[in-house]
């Protein structure tokens, strides 16, 4: 016989187990570039991560290609709450982040996995004021960034006037090299690349690929000047309504992340450049002993005026730049 108790007891056992949901949060995840990009595909692996360790209580919804927020309004839309979570290429916000900057300066960084470690050691020891308004949940650098031109740039005296796209100190680094140099994001170059407004870029070598520049660039100089610095950060809101466990999986992914983008990044570019040797024929240039010598001469000075003017905004800059130095020798792969 039907016992209507009975049925509607099972059937809330059954919605019991089929929703435990209840706990469950979907955090939004901001990114500018596009998604075969390396901070989306970083992006796609600390979704996953999450979502392993959590035990699906996290879900993470993420939105590559600037599809909730563009590169310049990441860092302001995540503090306000229009994402919970924005990936923040700290050069595009010059003078923003007077301490963490450092890692833009052409310090000798070789591979993205070292400039990472240190960028993340950088952060634990000094918990910067600029980060104060959000949570920061990972960092990374790019690898280090080189000349992608559409004409051969075989010596300085090619550079002169050139119009380069780059960002943040990087751009000044190339104003110091003679070139003339077009700040924008990344996620504007294709655009200008291709109507001529610049004639190449300064960026590390896995963009020839993902962004098949290497069809448009098909000379490649090798300066392996500067990194560009990034941060992963968080709504605090957003950040303090998680509950602890997974606040700890968040603060123990922090690291590790780091550590497995700078991996990526690095196989990543070796892979590009084969790609684009093989498919379009480029051409890797490499400066000459003295050339090189001058674009450490000529870009020195640049140490000095980041000292200077972060110093001003109270940053220990000698001990910063010391702190950073340190962790290179530490993290750089043996010659
Ligand atoms: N050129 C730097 C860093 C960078 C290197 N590869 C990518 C790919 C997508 C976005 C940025 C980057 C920059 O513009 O931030």
């Amino acid at each position: 016989m039907f016992k209507p108790v009975v049925a509607v007891a099972v059937i809330m056992g059954v919605m019991a187990v089929s929703m435990p949901a209840s706990a469950e949060t979907t955090l939004s995840y901001a990114n500018f570039p596009p998604a075969k990009t390396f901070p989306c595909v970083q992006m796609e692996r600390w979704k996953q991560e999450v979502e392993k360790r959590t035990g699906g209580k996290i879900k993470v919804q993420t939105y590559p290609g600037s599809t909730l927020l563009g590169a310049k309004n990441t860092l302001r839309g995540v503090m306000s709450g229009q994402a919970d979570i924005g990936c923040v290429s700290l050069a595009y916000h010059p003078g923003a982040f007077p301490l963490c900057s450092v890692m833009e300066l052409p310090l000798g960084f070789t591979t993205s996995t070292s400039a990472s470690l240190a960028l993340w050691d950088l952060f634990q020891k000094y918990k910067p004021e600029e980060f104060k308004r959000v949570k920061v949940l990972t960092m990374f650098a790019s690898a280090p960034s080189n000349i992608m031109s559409k004409t051969p740039v075989r010596s300085l005296a090619d550079l002169k006037g050139l119009e380069i796209r780059a960002s943040g100190t990087l751009s000044t680094i190339l104003n110091a090299l003679g070139a003339t140099p077009v700040s924008m994001p990344m996620s504007e170059t294709p655009e200008a690349l291709q109507k001529g407004v610049v004639k190449g870029l300064f960026s590390s070598f896995e963009v020839l690929k993902d962004f098949n520049f290497a069809e448009i660039c098909r000379y490649e100089t090798e300066t392996n000047t500067a990194v560009y610095p990034f941060a992963i950060i968080m709504n605090l809101r957003s950040w303090n309504a998680l509950p602890e466990d997974v606040k700890k999986i968040f603060n123990d992914l922090g690291r590790e992340q780091a550590k497995w983008t700078g991996n990526y990044m690095d196989n990543h570019v070796k892979k590009a450049l084969a790609w684009s040797e093989e498919k379009y024929g480029i051409e890797v240039i490499r400066f000459s002993d003295e050339e090189m010598q001058e674009i450490e001469e000529k870009t020195a000075p640049l140490i000095e005026e980041w000292k200077s003017k972060s110093s001003a905004k109270g940053v220990d800059a000698a001990a910063v730049l010391k702190f950073v130095e340190d962790a290179k020798m530490k993290y750089e792969p043996a010659e």
